[in-house]
């Protein structure tokens, strides 16, 4: 008799039922972050991990699987073949190529957009009713064309869109006005990236909005230039990969969060890129960053943001601009 025969008198086998399986395929830097952040919140009870890194995946899965004591006996998986996502109730695609420094998220597009055409069908036909969260850049335009590959309806397709840009806002916030950025409200909506829009007319705390505190907040003639926010929240990527080479712990911290909130079925709002046309007067077929209810069924409902006109001719603006850079994707 083995050691196992001989310690355990067995009364019934354990059937191993997935109840929060999440997949992320590309275990690069973000992948990595994000996994290890959603091991240390304790969100999920299965991971498996998709790459096309064989010996990557070996690496960070052993390397996972030694820490298990510390954060509770969750199912680890790794591989290239998709067979193994077979139940997720949420797929994260971090897959592809990073922007370098100094590129824009244009010449990401053919990459990434080529990879994608391999990865995401796999997803769908292993797991038919999962909710597909993608992060890849540029990631409004590569929701949307997970959207279009995956054949689900679009409310159970998303980006994480400006949920970073809207938190390195509210640490901005934080920042100038010393207090906790849970208690700095305000988004960031539009494209994840250069022409992403500060919705200054909702900024506040406790309620108490801050352009009504100073009424040229957000403007050049702003004598405390709080303009500037908005250009730290824009360069923030940048910036981080011209130090570090990529970026990974916030959008990491992010994407656990959002796979919290499916996977609990919490129903929080957070700006997400979705399928936006007929919002706010947007016109094209896109997806866009706006504030979103997100549940297990994905998303549930856009808030409507009463946006100053000056807000809803930037949003429609920054909607325009991902069509155009949409209508150069190779599909
Ligand atoms: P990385 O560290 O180069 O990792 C990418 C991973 O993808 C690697 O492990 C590759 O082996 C893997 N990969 C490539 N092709 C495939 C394929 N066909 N199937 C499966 N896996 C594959 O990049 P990093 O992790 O830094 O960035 C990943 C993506 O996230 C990039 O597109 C970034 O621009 C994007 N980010 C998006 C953010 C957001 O806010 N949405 C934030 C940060 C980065």
């Amino acid at each position: 008799k083995t050691v196992k025969e001989q310690l355990f008198q067995m009364v019934k086998e354990v059937e191993d039922i997935a109840l929060t399986k999440v997949t992320i395929v590309g275990v690069g830097q973000v992948g990595m972050a994000c996994a290890y952040s959603m091991v240390n919140k304790r969100v999920v009870s299965e991971l498996c991990l998709v790459d096309v890194d064989e010996k990557k995946l070996q690496g960070e899965l052993m390397d996972l699987q030694h820490g298990m004591q510390f954060v509770g006996n969750i199912k680890l998986q790794a591989g290239t073949n998709y067979e193994l996502t077979a139940g997720s109730k949420l797929c994260i695609l971090t897959a592809g190529v990073r922007q370098r420094e100094g590129e824009d998220r244009r010449s990401l597009l053919d990459r990434n957009v080529s990879i994608f055409k391999g990865i995401v069908p796999e997803l769908v036909k292993y797991s038919p009713d999962t909710i597909l969260l993608v992060v890849s850049n540029p990631v409004d335009v590569m929701a949307y064309i997970t959207w279009k590959l995956s054949g689900l309806p679009s409310h159970r397709v998303f980006g994480s869109g400006t949920s970073l840009d809207s938190s390195r806002l509210r640490h901005q916030m934080s920042e100038r006005l010393g207090i906790d950025p849970t208690s700095c409200h305000g988004y960031v909506i539009g494209e994840h990236g250069e022409s992403s829009v500060v919705v200054w007319s909702g900024l506040n705390v406790s309620g108490v909005r801050l352009v009504d505190l100073n009424p040229k907040i957000g403007t050049e003639e702003d004598p405390e230039r709080w303009v500037d926010v908005h250009k730290q929240v824009i360069n923030g990527a940048t910036d981080v990969i011209k130090l570090k080479g990529y970026t990974s712990w916030a959008i990491g911290l992010c994407v656990s969060e959002l796979a919290a909130c499916v996977l609990r079925n919490k129903k929080t709002v957070y700006p997400l890129s979705t399928m936006a046309k007929g919002v706010q007067g947007i016109e094209h077929e896109i997806f866009v960053s706006l504030p979103c209810t997100l549940s297990q069924n994905g998303v549930n409902a856009i808030i409507n943001m009463k946006l100053t006109d000056s807000e809803r001719s930037k949003l429609q603006k920054s909607a325009d601009e991902l069509h155009e850079l949409f209508k150069t994707a190779k599909i």
